[in-house]
C-alpha cells in the first residue's frame, strides 16, 4: 500500500477544508433560503443548527478521517465492520450533487462572459429560462443542451479533473490557496458597493428581521438544517476525507471552529452583498423587498442580474465579480465533492489517483451531460430537494446515531483531544448525542411526511 498523501500545512489544509465548504451553497443556495423562509428568523434558526450541528460534526468527522485515515467506507469500515455502508451512503450523495452542482457552475460561468454586455438585464426570466436553459415549452419539455452551457460545463469538468488528478498538495491544496483569497475579496467589494447604495437598509432588514411567528415551522427547521449540512460540507464524506491527509498531530477541533466560523462568516457576507442590493433594486421600483426577492433557485440567475443592472455605470463590473466568485467557490466545492469519492473508490479497489480519477469524472461528467437539457432546472430542483433533505439529512442522523451510541464515542473524544487546544467537552457528547439526532430526526421525518401527504 503507498502511503496516504497529506496536506503541505495545516493552513492548507484549512484553506481546501474552507474551499469545500464556502461554494454554491453560500452564494446562491443561502440567500433563497433566507428569502423563502422568513428571513430573520431563518438566520437565528441557522446559527442554533451551526452551534448544535454544524461545529460538532465537523469535529466529528475532522475526527473520524484523523483517527482512521480513510475515505468515509473505509474510515466507517474501521469503525466497525457494519458500518461501511453508511460510508457508500455518503458517497451515493456526492456523487448526485456533483451531478447537478456543476450544471449550477456552468450557468455561473456562462453569466460571467454575459455580464460584458448585460444581455441579461432586460428580461432576465426569459434569459435564463430561454437563452441559457433553452426552455420554450412547458418544464418537463426536454430540449437539447444549449451550447453555450456546453462549454462551460466541459471546463469545470477539465478543471475538476486536472486538480484531483495532480493530488492532493500539489492540486487541491494549490488551487484553493489561490482561488479562496480571491474569492474572499470580491464578496467583500460586492458587499461594501451593495450597502453604500440607496435602499440597501431595507434589504438587510429583510435578512436580519426575524419574523418569530416562524418559529415554530418545521420548514424552516428543515431548511436551516438541511443548509447548515449542505453548507459546511458534513454528513457527505467530504469532510471526513479531507482530514484522511492531515499529519499524526493535528488540532483537530480548532481546524473545525477555523472552517465553521470561516464559512458561515462568508455566508453572512454573501447575503450582505446579495440582499442589500436586492433592497437597492427594491427601493429604486418603489416596491418591498419581499416583492423582488422570492425567486427560488433562479434568484441568483433571474433576479439578481436584474438587480446588478440596477447599480448604474458599473454594473457589467460588478457582473463579473458576482459570477467569477459564484464559479470560483463552485469549483473548489465540486472538487471536494468528487475527492471524496474518488478517495473512496482508491481506498476499496487499491487504485491509483489517476486510474480512478480518469474513470470517476469520466461517468460523473456523462451523467451531468445528460441532464443539463432543457429540463435541467427541474431535475435540479427536485433532486437538491431529495439528495438535501433525505441524502444529506438522514445520513448525517445516521451517522451521530452511530458514532454516538453505538460506538465508543470517547475513545474517539480522546483522540480528538490529544493535540487540540480547545478540548471537544461533554457540550460535544451532548450534541452529537441528543441535540442533532433529536432535531435532524423531527424535521427529517416532517419532511417526509409532507412529501407524502
Ligand atoms: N459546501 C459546498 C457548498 O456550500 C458544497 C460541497 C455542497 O456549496
Amino acid at each position: 500500500m503507498e502511503q496516504r498523501e497529506q496536506w503541505g500545512s495545516r493552513i492548507g489544509f484549512v484553506i481546501a477544508a474552507v474551499g469545500s465548504a464556502v461554494g454554491l451553497g453560500n452564494i446562491w443556495r443561502f440567500p433563497y433560503m433566507v428569502a423563502d423562509n422568513g428571513g430573520g428568523i431563518f438566520f437565528l434558526v441557522y446559527l442554533f443548527a451551526l452551534l448544535t450541528a454544524g461545529i460538532p460534526i465537523m469535529i466529528l468527522e475532522f475526527g473520524i478521517g484523523h483517527k482512521y485515515r480513510g475515505g468515509a467506507p473505509l474510515s466507517f469500515a474501521k469503525m466497525n465492520r457494519k458500518f461501511e455502508w453508511l460510508g457508500w451512503w455518503q458517497i451515493i450523495v456526492c456523487f448526485f450533487i456533483a451531478v447537478y452542482y456543476v450544471l449550477v457552475i456552468a450557468w455561473a460561468m456562462s453569466y460571467v462572459y454575459h455580464s460584458l454586455s448585460l444581455g441579461y438585464a432586460d428580461d432576465p426570466q426569459n434569459f435564463f429560462f430561454g437563452n441559457v436553459l433553452g426552455l420554450t415549452g412547458g418544464p418537463f419539455e426536454l430540449g437539447g443542451i444549449q451550447t453555450q452551457l456546453l462549454i462551460p460545463l466541459v471546463l469545470a469538468w477539465v478543471i475538476t479533473f486536472l486538480t484531483i488528478y495532480t493530488g492532493v498538495k500539489a492540486g487541491i491544496e494549490r488551487i484553493a490557496k489561490v482561488l479562496i483569497p480571491i474569492l474572499f475579496l470580491m464578496i467583500v467589494i460586492i458587499a461594501v458597493r451593495g450597502i453604500t447604495l440607496p435602499g440597501s437598509a431595507a434589504g438587510l432588514n429583510f435578512m436580519f428581521e426575524p419574523d418569530f411567528s416562524r418559529l415554530f415551522d418545521f420548514k424552516v427547521w428543515t431548511a436551516a438544517y438541511g443548509q447548515i449540512f449542505f453548507d459546511l460540507s458534513i454528513a457527505f464524506a467530504i469532510m471526513i476525507t479531507y482530514s484522511s491527509y492531515l499529519p499524526k498531530k493535528s488540532d483537530i477541533t480548532g481546524n473545525a471552529f477555523a472552517t465553521c466560523f470561516t464559512n458561515c462568516g462568508f455566508s453572512l457576507l454573501a447575503g450582505i452583498a446579495v440582499f442589500s442590493i436586492l433592497g437597492h433594486m427594491a427601493h429604486s421600483q418603489g416596491v418591498a423587498v419581499k416583492e423582488v426577492a422570492g425567486a427560488g433557485v433562479g434568484l441568483a440567475f433571474v433576479t439578481f442580474p436584474a438587480a446588478i443592472a440596477t447599480i448604474g455605470g458599473m454594473a457589467p463590473l460588478f457582473g463579473i465579480l458576482f459570477f467569477l466568485a459564484l464559479t470560483f467557490a463552485g469549483l473548489t466545492s465540486l472538487i471536494s465533492i468528487n475527492e471524496a469519492a474518488i478517495a473512496a473508490l482508491m481506498d476499496k479497489l487499491d487504485m491509483n489517483r489517476q486510474k480512478v480519477t480518469i474513470i470517476y469524472t469520466g461517468v460523473a461528467a456523462i451523467c451531468s451531460l445528460l441532464i443539463a437539457t432543457g429540463a435541467g432546472l427541474y431535475i435540479l430542483d427536485i433532486v437538491d430537494h431529495f439528495t438535501n433533505n433525505f441524502g444529506i439529512v438522514f445520513g448525517g442522523l445516521l451517522q451521530v446515531l452511530l458514532v454516538g451510541w453505538f460506538f465508543n464515542l470517547n475513545s474517539l473524544q480522546d483522540h480528538i483531544n490529544s493535540a487540540s487546544q480547545i478540548k471537544a467537552g461533554s457540550w460535544w457528547v451532548f450534541c452529537i448525542k441528543f441535540v442533532t439526532p433529536l432535531v435532524a430526526g423531527y424535521t427529517g421525518i416532517m419532511t417526509l411526511i409532507s412529501d407524502i401527504k
